[in-house]
């Protein structure tokens, strides 16, 4: 006989994004991106009152991570700059690179920005209603490009895990900043593969 998990719902607020009953709250603060932001003297600046920059409200933390299970959560990132960038998550590729994810945009405007190891660039916009594949072997971020909440949901095999290592020390082959009030996405003069 398998071992079963017992099915279950969880309401997400489409006003937020938020899961009210998400048995675990990630709480990600600037001091937990340090070195991400292009610009270190913007973020220096702004770490004394260290922001909140994003939520990810876990439905399944006790999945188990075992091939075929998957898990969801929601991420909600709030709006904002550090200097020109906007806040974005810290981004990873998956420790099990072979795992997809489904993401599904629920509120406000974002980047669903994508890179593979020998530095590919795929950048897709997540409004509400928006269902993205990040494929096999992609590193991927999220980006808040608008003025209120970005939220989205995302679906995942439990045992993708997590490699924040090469983006930390790496970051993306592009930034996506805001030069004369308006979005652009431009080269990351420090990336080199
Ligand atoms: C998402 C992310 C979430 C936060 O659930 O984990 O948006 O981003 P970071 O994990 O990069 O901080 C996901 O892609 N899970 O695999
Ligand atoms: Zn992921």
């Amino acid at each position: 006989m398998p071992e079963y998990i017992t099915p279950f719902t969880r309401q997400v607020d489409l006003q937020n994004g938020t899961i009210p009953t998400a048995p675990l709250v990630h709480k990600r603060y600037l001091s937990d991106l340090k070195g991400l932001f292009h610009d270190a003297a913007a973020e220096a600046a702004m770490m004394a009152a260290n922001p909140l920059l994003y939520e990810v409200h876990e439905a399944s933390p006790d999945i188990p991570m075992d091939d075929g299970q998957l898990r969801y959560s929601t991420t909600v990132i709030f709006p904002g700059k550090v200097g020109d960038e906007y806040f974005f998550t810290k981004g990873h590729y998956h420790a099990n690179g072979s795992r997809a994810e489904i993401y599904y945009g629920l509120v406000g405007e974002g980047l669903l920005i994508m890179q593979t190891r020998e530095g590919e660039v795929n950048i897709q916009r997540m409004t509400p209603g928006v269902a993205a594949l990040v494929p096999p072997y992609w590193g991927h971020r999220t980006i808040n490009i608008g003025t209120g909440n970005f939220a989205f949901l995302a679906v995942y095999p439990a045992d993708a895990g997590y490699d924040y290592g090469a983006i930390a020390e790496k970051g993306f082959a592009s930034l996506v900043v805001e030069r004369a009030g308006k979005m652009e996405v431009i080269p990351n003069p420090l990336w080199q593969r």
